[in-house]
Protein backbone atom coordinates (compact mmCIF):
# COMPACT_ATOMS: atom_id res chain seq x y z
CA UNK A 1 0.00 0.00 0.00
CA UNK A 2 1.37 3.58 -0.38
CA UNK A 3 2.51 5.92 1.99
CA UNK A 4 0.64 9.13 2.57
CA UNK A 5 2.68 11.74 0.32
CA UNK A 6 3.03 14.88 1.93
CA UNK A 7 0.54 17.53 0.67
CA UNK A 8 1.72 20.37 -1.61
CA UNK A 9 2.87 23.83 0.10
CA UNK A 10 1.09 25.93 -2.35
CA UNK A 11 -2.73 25.13 -3.67
CA UNK A 12 -2.62 23.30 -6.85
CA UNK A 13 -5.45 24.57 -8.84
CA UNK A 14 -7.16 22.91 -11.28
CA UNK A 15 -5.78 25.08 -14.14
CA UNK A 16 -3.54 27.86 -14.73
CA UNK A 17 -3.47 30.54 -17.31
CA UNK A 18 -1.17 30.80 -20.04
CA UNK A 19 1.28 33.96 -19.31
CA UNK A 20 3.02 35.53 -21.87
CA UNK A 21 6.03 37.09 -21.33
CA UNK A 22 4.87 40.42 -19.66
CA UNK A 23 8.24 42.38 -21.64
CA UNK A 24 5.68 41.72 -25.05
CA UNK A 25 2.99 42.44 -23.90
CA UNK A 26 3.72 45.50 -22.71
CA UNK A 27 4.94 46.75 -26.64
CA UNK A 28 1.88 46.14 -27.42
CA UNK A 29 0.57 48.55 -24.59
CA UNK A 30 2.70 50.99 -25.28
CA UNK A 31 1.41 50.90 -29.02
CA UNK A 32 -2.14 50.95 -27.64
CA UNK A 33 -0.74 53.88 -25.32
CA UNK A 34 0.52 55.24 -28.43
CA UNK A 35 -2.46 55.44 -30.46
CA UNK A 36 -5.27 56.04 -27.70
CA UNK A 37 -7.37 53.43 -29.40
CA UNK A 38 -8.84 51.35 -26.84
CA UNK A 39 -11.56 49.38 -27.97
CA UNK A 40 -14.08 49.46 -30.45
CA UNK A 41 -12.40 46.97 -33.39
CA UNK A 42 -9.13 48.69 -33.14
CA UNK A 43 -5.81 47.72 -34.93
CA UNK A 44 -4.75 44.98 -32.39
CA UNK A 45 -8.99 43.53 -32.56
CA UNK A 46 -8.64 43.40 -36.34
CA UNK A 47 -4.84 41.41 -36.17
CA UNK A 48 -6.52 38.57 -33.69
CA UNK A 49 -9.55 37.73 -35.71
CA UNK A 50 -7.37 37.54 -38.47
CA UNK A 51 -4.87 35.48 -36.99
CA UNK A 52 -7.27 33.07 -34.90
CA UNK A 53 -9.40 32.93 -38.17
CA UNK A 54 -6.00 31.84 -39.71
CA UNK A 55 -5.23 29.55 -36.89
CA UNK A 56 -8.47 28.21 -36.51
CA UNK A 57 -9.11 27.67 -40.12
CA UNK A 58 -12.34 29.83 -39.47
CA UNK A 59 -12.87 32.49 -42.04
CA UNK A 60 -16.18 33.53 -40.69
CA UNK A 61 -14.47 34.33 -37.42
CA UNK A 62 -16.32 37.03 -34.91
CA UNK A 63 -13.90 38.21 -31.39
CA UNK A 64 -16.46 38.77 -28.11
CA UNK A 65 -16.06 40.51 -25.04
CA UNK A 66 -16.74 36.63 -23.70
CA UNK A 67 -18.06 33.19 -24.92
CA UNK A 68 -22.02 33.87 -22.96
CA UNK A 69 -22.46 37.01 -24.67
CA UNK A 70 -21.50 35.51 -28.00
CA UNK A 71 -23.70 33.10 -27.54
CA UNK A 72 -26.53 35.06 -26.68
CA UNK A 73 -25.45 36.35 -30.21
CA UNK A 74 -25.37 33.29 -32.02
CA UNK A 75 -29.43 32.72 -30.80
CA UNK A 76 -30.22 36.33 -32.17
CA UNK A 77 -28.45 36.33 -35.16
CA UNK A 78 -29.90 32.68 -36.25
CA UNK A 79 -33.07 34.46 -35.38
CA UNK A 80 -34.07 30.92 -32.67
CA UNK A 81 -37.20 30.90 -30.65
CA UNK A 82 -39.48 28.35 -28.84
CA UNK A 83 -37.57 25.62 -27.47
CA UNK A 84 -34.09 24.84 -28.04
CA UNK A 85 -32.73 21.06 -27.18
CA UNK A 86 -29.87 21.06 -25.19
CA UNK A 87 -27.27 19.41 -22.66
CA UNK A 88 -27.76 19.27 -19.07
CA UNK A 89 -24.07 18.40 -18.30
CA UNK A 90 -22.79 21.42 -19.24
CA UNK A 91 -21.61 25.19 -17.10
CA UNK A 92 -24.67 27.43 -16.64
CA UNK A 93 -24.18 29.56 -19.37
CA UNK A 94 -25.14 27.33 -21.89
CA UNK A 95 -28.60 27.04 -20.78
CA UNK A 96 -28.71 30.54 -19.45
CA UNK A 97 -28.12 32.25 -23.15
CA UNK A 98 -31.19 30.49 -24.19
CA UNK A 99 -33.42 32.19 -20.91
CA UNK A 100 -31.76 35.39 -22.18
CA UNK A 101 -33.53 35.01 -25.32
CA UNK A 102 -36.78 34.31 -24.35
CA UNK A 103 -36.36 30.39 -25.20
CA UNK A 104 -36.75 27.39 -23.24
CA UNK A 105 -34.36 24.79 -22.91
CA UNK A 106 -35.51 21.57 -23.11
CA UNK A 107 -32.57 18.95 -21.72
CA UNK A 108 -32.13 15.60 -23.12
CA UNK A 109 -29.70 12.80 -21.76
CA UNK A 110 -26.01 12.32 -22.51
CA UNK A 111 -24.04 9.56 -24.08
CA UNK A 112 -22.43 7.66 -21.12
CA UNK A 113 -19.30 7.71 -22.87
CA UNK A 114 -18.80 10.88 -24.46
CA UNK A 115 -20.71 12.68 -21.67
CA UNK A 116 -21.80 14.82 -24.46
CA UNK A 117 -25.76 15.10 -26.21
CA UNK A 118 -26.70 11.50 -27.30
CA UNK A 119 -28.55 12.55 -30.62
CA UNK A 120 -30.86 9.56 -29.95
CA UNK A 121 -32.21 11.39 -27.23
CA UNK A 122 -33.42 14.52 -29.28
CA UNK A 123 -36.08 13.19 -31.82
CA UNK A 124 -38.71 12.94 -28.65
CA UNK A 125 -38.33 15.96 -27.27
CA UNK A 126 -38.78 18.04 -30.91
CA UNK A 127 -42.47 20.14 -30.91
CA UNK A 128 -43.57 22.44 -33.29
CA UNK A 129 -41.93 24.98 -30.95
CA UNK A 130 -38.24 23.25 -31.52
CA UNK A 131 -35.87 26.09 -33.29
CA UNK A 132 -32.37 24.45 -32.31
CA UNK A 133 -29.61 22.15 -30.77
CA UNK A 134 -27.33 23.79 -28.66
CA UNK A 135 -24.88 20.83 -28.02
CA UNK A 136 -21.78 21.15 -26.45
CA UNK A 137 -17.93 19.37 -26.64
CA UNK A 138 -17.53 18.98 -22.93
CA UNK A 139 -13.86 18.68 -22.06
CA UNK A 140 -13.04 18.79 -25.73
CA UNK A 141 -14.47 15.85 -26.78
CA UNK A 142 -16.43 16.18 -29.97
CA UNK A 143 -20.04 16.01 -30.31
CA UNK A 144 -21.40 13.20 -33.01
CA UNK A 145 -21.46 16.20 -35.11
CA UNK A 146 -22.56 13.96 -37.97
CA UNK A 147 -25.70 12.50 -36.05
CA UNK A 148 -26.75 15.94 -34.77
CA UNK A 149 -26.43 17.56 -38.13
CA UNK A 150 -28.60 14.83 -39.29
CA UNK A 151 -31.36 14.91 -36.53
CA UNK A 152 -31.57 18.46 -37.48
CA UNK A 153 -31.70 18.43 -41.10
CA UNK A 154 -34.46 16.21 -40.85
CA UNK A 155 -36.91 18.43 -38.80
CA UNK A 156 -35.18 22.11 -40.47
CA UNK A 157 -33.65 22.80 -36.95
CA UNK A 158 -30.16 24.79 -36.38
CA UNK A 159 -27.11 23.52 -34.94
CA UNK A 160 -25.54 25.21 -32.43
CA UNK A 161 -22.09 24.72 -30.94
CA UNK A 162 -20.98 25.49 -26.98
CA UNK A 163 -17.18 24.88 -28.00
CA UNK A 164 -16.05 26.88 -24.61
CA UNK A 165 -13.47 23.57 -24.68
CA UNK A 166 -12.71 22.86 -28.21
CA UNK A 167 -10.27 25.59 -28.82
CA UNK A 168 -7.89 24.15 -32.06
CA UNK A 169 -9.51 20.85 -32.19
CA UNK A 170 -10.25 18.76 -35.50
CA UNK A 171 -12.01 15.80 -36.75
CA UNK A 172 -9.97 13.91 -39.25
CA UNK A 173 -8.11 17.51 -40.26
CA UNK A 174 -11.45 19.45 -40.52
CA UNK A 175 -11.84 22.47 -37.73
CA UNK A 176 -14.57 21.50 -35.02
CA UNK A 177 -15.72 24.69 -35.73
CA UNK A 178 -16.48 24.30 -39.47
CA UNK A 179 -19.49 21.78 -38.50
CA UNK A 180 -23.55 23.05 -37.64
CA UNK A 181 -24.32 26.90 -38.17
CA UNK A 182 -22.69 28.40 -35.38
CA UNK A 183 -19.85 27.53 -32.66
CA UNK A 184 -18.90 29.09 -29.61
CA UNK A 185 -15.03 30.04 -28.22
CA UNK A 186 -14.45 31.14 -25.09
CA UNK A 187 -11.59 32.76 -23.94
CA UNK A 188 -11.65 33.01 -20.55
CA UNK A 189 -8.32 32.77 -18.78
CA UNK A 190 -9.34 29.55 -17.82
CA UNK A 191 -9.04 28.11 -21.39
CA UNK A 192 -6.05 26.96 -23.34
CA UNK A 193 -6.39 30.01 -25.40
CA UNK A 194 -7.41 33.18 -23.52
CA UNK A 195 -7.83 36.78 -23.55
CA UNK A 196 -8.49 37.50 -20.02
CA UNK A 197 -11.42 37.67 -20.58
CA UNK A 198 -13.03 36.75 -24.45
CA UNK A 199 -14.50 34.84 -26.60
CA UNK A 200 -15.48 34.10 -30.26
CA UNK A 201 -18.34 32.89 -32.55
CA UNK A 202 -17.69 31.23 -35.90
CA UNK A 203 -20.38 30.30 -38.41
CA UNK A 204 -20.26 29.07 -41.72
CA UNK A 205 -22.04 32.49 -43.59
CA UNK A 206 -20.97 35.72 -44.38
CA UNK A 207 -23.89 37.16 -44.60
CA UNK A 208 -24.52 35.38 -41.05
CA UNK A 209 -20.85 36.83 -39.71
CA UNK A 210 -22.25 40.39 -41.18
CA UNK A 211 -24.93 40.39 -38.98
CA UNK A 212 -23.15 39.01 -35.72
CA UNK A 213 -20.76 41.86 -36.25
CA UNK A 214 -23.94 44.50 -36.29
CA UNK A 215 -25.42 42.63 -33.39
CA UNK A 216 -22.69 42.80 -31.15
CA UNK A 217 -21.76 46.53 -32.06
CA UNK A 218 -25.72 47.71 -31.06
CA UNK A 219 -26.93 47.15 -34.26
CA UNK A 220 -24.50 49.96 -35.21
CA UNK A 221 -24.10 50.03 -39.02
CA UNK A 222 -23.15 53.63 -39.29
CA UNK A 223 -22.56 57.01 -37.23
CA UNK A 224 -26.37 57.74 -38.27
CA UNK A 225 -28.52 54.61 -38.47
CA UNK A 226 -29.10 51.43 -36.01
CA UNK A 227 -30.41 48.65 -37.97
CA UNK A 228 -30.89 46.21 -34.88
CA UNK A 229 -31.51 45.78 -30.96
CA UNK A 230 -27.50 45.04 -30.57
CA UNK A 231 -25.94 44.50 -27.85
CA UNK A 232 -22.12 45.35 -26.25
CA UNK A 233 -20.17 42.21 -26.87
CA UNK A 234 -17.51 44.05 -28.01
CA UNK A 235 -13.76 42.72 -27.39
CA UNK A 236 -10.86 45.46 -26.10
CA UNK A 237 -7.85 46.52 -27.62
CA UNK A 238 -6.27 45.38 -24.14
CA UNK A 239 -7.58 41.84 -24.50
CA UNK A 240 -7.19 41.75 -28.16
CA UNK A 241 -3.50 42.24 -27.84
CA UNK A 242 -3.48 39.60 -24.71
CA UNK A 243 -4.83 37.37 -27.17
CA UNK A 244 -1.97 38.58 -29.85
CA UNK A 245 0.82 37.03 -27.04
CA UNK A 246 -0.91 33.96 -26.07
CA UNK A 247 -1.41 33.02 -29.17
CA UNK A 248 2.55 32.74 -29.96
CA UNK A 249 2.87 30.85 -26.40
CA UNK A 250 0.03 28.03 -27.89
CA UNK A 251 2.11 25.28 -29.49
CA UNK A 252 4.39 25.53 -26.86
CA UNK A 253 1.21 24.87 -24.44
CA UNK A 254 -0.21 22.40 -26.06
CA UNK A 255 2.93 19.82 -26.38
CA UNK A 256 3.16 20.65 -22.53
CA UNK A 257 -0.14 19.96 -22.09
CA UNK A 258 0.14 16.60 -24.20
CA UNK A 259 3.06 15.73 -21.68
CA UNK A 260 0.95 16.27 -18.52
CA UNK A 261 -2.07 14.25 -20.11
CA UNK A 262 0.52 11.57 -21.00
CA UNK A 263 1.55 11.35 -17.21
CA UNK A 264 -1.95 10.87 -16.34
CA UNK A 265 -2.63 7.78 -18.55
CA UNK A 266 0.13 5.99 -17.75
CA UNK A 267 -0.21 6.19 -14.07
CA UNK A 268 -4.32 6.82 -13.65
CA UNK A 269 -5.57 4.12 -15.68
CA UNK A 270 -5.01 1.37 -13.85
CA UNK A 271 -6.01 2.85 -10.33
CA UNK A 272 -8.67 1.23 -8.62
CA UNK A 273 -12.56 3.01 -9.35
CA UNK A 274 -11.26 4.92 -11.84
CA UNK A 275 -12.10 5.25 -15.55
CA UNK A 276 -10.52 7.63 -18.28
CA UNK A 277 -12.37 8.67 -21.52
CA UNK A 278 -11.03 7.06 -24.30
CA UNK A 279 -9.82 9.38 -26.63
CA UNK A 280 -11.47 9.66 -29.76
CA UNK A 281 -9.85 8.38 -33.43
CA UNK A 282 -8.89 11.07 -36.23
CA UNK A 283 -9.29 14.09 -32.91
CA UNK A 284 -6.86 16.61 -33.02
CA UNK A 285 -7.73 17.37 -29.07
CA UNK A 286 -8.18 20.55 -27.75
CA UNK A 287 -6.09 20.06 -24.11
CA UNK A 288 -8.71 22.23 -22.04
CA UNK A 289 -9.62 19.62 -19.47
CA UNK A 290 -8.29 15.78 -18.05
CA UNK A 291 -11.30 14.50 -16.66
CA UNK A 292 -10.75 11.06 -14.42
CA UNK A 293 -14.29 9.14 -13.74
CA UNK A 294 -14.32 8.01 -10.26
CA UNK A 295 -17.16 5.48 -8.14
CA UNK A 296 -18.35 4.24 -11.00
CA UNK A 297 -19.70 0.48 -10.10
CA UNK A 298 -17.81 -1.62 -7.59
CA UNK A 299 -15.86 1.38 -6.78
CA UNK A 300 -14.55 1.32 -3.12
CA UNK A 301 -14.52 5.56 -2.80
CA UNK A 302 -16.75 7.96 -4.07
CA UNK A 303 -15.95 10.91 -6.46
CA UNK A 304 -16.88 13.27 -3.70
CA UNK A 305 -14.41 11.32 -0.97
CA UNK A 306 -11.38 11.86 -3.42
CA UNK A 307 -12.45 15.03 -4.31
CA UNK A 308 -12.55 16.43 -0.44
CA UNK A 309 -9.68 14.16 0.06
CA UNK A 310 -7.22 16.11 -2.66
CA UNK A 311 -7.91 18.93 -0.65
CA UNK A 312 -6.13 17.60 2.29
CA UNK A 313 -3.34 17.47 0.07
CA UNK A 314 -3.78 21.26 -1.43
CA UNK A 315 -4.98 20.03 -4.76
CA UNK A 316 -8.37 21.71 -6.18
CA UNK A 317 -9.50 19.19 -8.32
CA UNK A 318 -12.98 20.42 -9.76
CA UNK A 319 -16.10 18.67 -10.17
CA UNK A 320 -16.76 19.71 -13.42
CA UNK A 321 -20.20 19.93 -14.43
CA UNK A 322 -21.98 18.73 -11.39
CA UNK A 323 -24.75 19.92 -10.41
CA UNK A 324 -26.52 19.55 -13.70
CA UNK A 325 -28.09 22.33 -15.14
CA UNK A 326 -31.41 20.57 -14.71
CA UNK A 327 -30.75 20.95 -10.91
CA UNK A 328 -30.90 24.11 -10.75
CA UNK A 329 -33.56 26.21 -9.02
CA UNK A 330 -34.05 27.88 -12.07
CA UNK A 331 -34.74 24.94 -14.16
CA UNK A 332 -35.71 22.05 -12.03
CA UNK A 333 -39.67 22.92 -12.74
CA UNK A 334 -39.13 22.41 -16.63
CA UNK A 335 -40.39 19.37 -17.79
CA UNK A 336 -36.86 17.51 -19.32
CA UNK A 337 -35.45 18.46 -16.21
CA UNK A 338 -37.19 15.34 -14.37
CA UNK A 339 -34.31 13.32 -13.24
CA UNK A 340 -35.97 10.10 -14.41
CA UNK A 341 -35.70 11.64 -17.90
CA UNK A 342 -31.53 12.15 -16.81
CA UNK A 343 -30.35 8.98 -16.01
CA UNK A 344 -27.10 8.83 -17.69
CA UNK A 345 -26.20 12.82 -16.99
CA UNK A 346 -27.00 12.21 -13.53
CA UNK A 347 -24.46 8.80 -13.09
CA UNK A 348 -21.95 10.78 -14.88
CA UNK A 349 -22.56 14.13 -13.38
CA UNK A 350 -21.94 11.94 -9.93
CA UNK A 351 -18.03 10.39 -11.33
CA UNK A 352 -16.54 13.31 -12.54
CA UNK A 353 -13.28 14.90 -11.31
CA UNK A 354 -11.55 17.08 -13.54
CA UNK A 355 -7.64 16.49 -12.20
CA UNK A 356 -5.64 19.86 -12.50
CA UNK A 357 -3.94 20.23 -15.70
CA UNK A 358 -1.64 23.33 -17.48
CA UNK A 359 1.29 23.03 -18.49
CA UNK A 360 3.39 24.59 -16.02
CA UNK A 361 2.81 21.25 -14.04
CA UNK A 362 5.81 19.12 -14.08
CA UNK A 363 6.45 15.45 -14.16
CA UNK A 364 7.22 15.70 -10.58
CA UNK A 365 4.24 17.29 -9.57
CA UNK A 366 1.61 15.39 -11.86
CA UNK A 367 3.53 12.32 -10.39
CA UNK A 368 2.46 13.84 -6.91
CA UNK A 369 -1.10 14.47 -7.81
CA UNK A 370 -1.22 11.18 -8.89
CA UNK A 371 0.16 9.53 -5.72
CA UNK A 372 -2.54 11.37 -3.66
CA UNK A 373 -4.99 10.04 -5.86
CA UNK A 374 -3.98 6.62 -5.41
CA UNK A 375 -3.26 6.56 -1.71
CA UNK A 376 -6.87 7.65 -1.15
CA UNK A 377 -8.07 5.07 -3.44
CA UNK A 378 -6.07 2.32 -1.68
CA UNK A 379 -7.36 4.25 1.65
N1 LIG B 1 -19.92 27.06 -21.93
C1 LIG B 1 -19.10 26.22 -21.28
C2 LIG B 1 -19.23 24.77 -21.53
C3 LIG B 1 -18.16 26.73 -20.38
O1 LIG B 1 -17.35 25.89 -19.70
C4 LIG B 1 -18.07 28.12 -20.18
C5 LIG B 1 -17.12 28.67 -19.23
C6 LIG B 1 -18.94 28.96 -20.91
C7 LIG B 1 -19.86 28.39 -21.77
C8 LIG B 1 -18.91 30.45 -20.77
O2 LIG B 1 -17.78 31.05 -21.36
P1 LIG B 1 -17.30 32.51 -20.83
O3 LIG B 1 -18.48 33.45 -20.88
O4 LIG B 1 -16.75 32.33 -19.43
O5 LIG B 1 -16.25 32.92 -21.83
C9 LIG B 1 -14.52 28.89 -14.90
C10 LIG B 1 -14.54 29.95 -15.97
O6 LIG B 1 -14.78 31.24 -15.42
C11 LIG B 1 -15.54 29.68 -17.06
O7 LIG B 1 -15.18 30.49 -18.16
C12 LIG B 1 -15.47 28.23 -17.50
N2 LIG B 1 -16.48 27.91 -18.46
C13 LIG B 1 -15.64 27.32 -16.30
C14 LIG B 1 -15.60 25.86 -16.66
O8 LIG B 1 -14.57 27.58 -15.40
P2 LIG B 1 -15.29 28.84 -12.40
O9 LIG B 1 -16.42 29.48 -11.71
O10 LIG B 1 -15.02 27.41 -12.17
O11 LIG B 1 -13.93 29.70 -12.22
P3 LIG B 1 -12.97 29.86 -10.97
O12 LIG B 1 -12.84 31.30 -10.69
O13 LIG B 1 -13.39 28.96 -9.87
O14 LIG B 1 -11.59 29.36 -11.58
C15 LIG B 1 -11.23 28.00 -11.67
C16 LIG B 1 -9.78 27.85 -11.28
O15 LIG B 1 -8.94 28.46 -12.27
C17 LIG B 1 -9.40 28.52 -9.98
O16 LIG B 1 -9.55 27.62 -8.93
C18 LIG B 1 -7.95 28.92 -10.18
C19 LIG B 1 -7.80 29.05 -11.66
N3 LIG B 1 -7.71 30.45 -12.11
C20 LIG B 1 -8.84 31.15 -12.45
C21 LIG B 1 -8.74 32.45 -12.89
C22 LIG B 1 -9.98 33.23 -13.26
C23 LIG B 1 -6.47 31.02 -12.22
O17 LIG B 1 -5.45 30.37 -11.91
N4 LIG B 1 -6.36 32.31 -12.68
C24 LIG B 1 -7.45 33.03 -13.03
O18 LIG B 1 -7.30 34.20 -13.48
O19 LIG B 1 -15.54 29.11 -13.97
Amino acid sequence: MPRRPAPFAQPVYVTRPVAPPIADYVKRLEAIWASGWFANSGPQHAELERALAAYLQAPQLSLFNNGTIAMIVACQALRLSGEVITTPFTFPATPHVLSWNGITPVFADIDPASMNLDPHNIEPLITNRTSAILAVHVYGTPCDVTALQKVADSHGLKVVYDGAHAFGMEIDGRAITSFGDATMLSFHATKLFHTAEGGALVVQDENVKARIDLLKNFGIKNEFEVVMPGINGKMSELQAALGLEVLRCLDAERAERARVAAVYRARVADMPGVVLAAEPPGVRPSYQYFVARIGGEGARHSRDDVFHGLREFNIYARKYFYPLCSEYSCYRMLPSASPALLPVAHRVAGEVLCLPFYGALGNADVERICDALEYLLTH
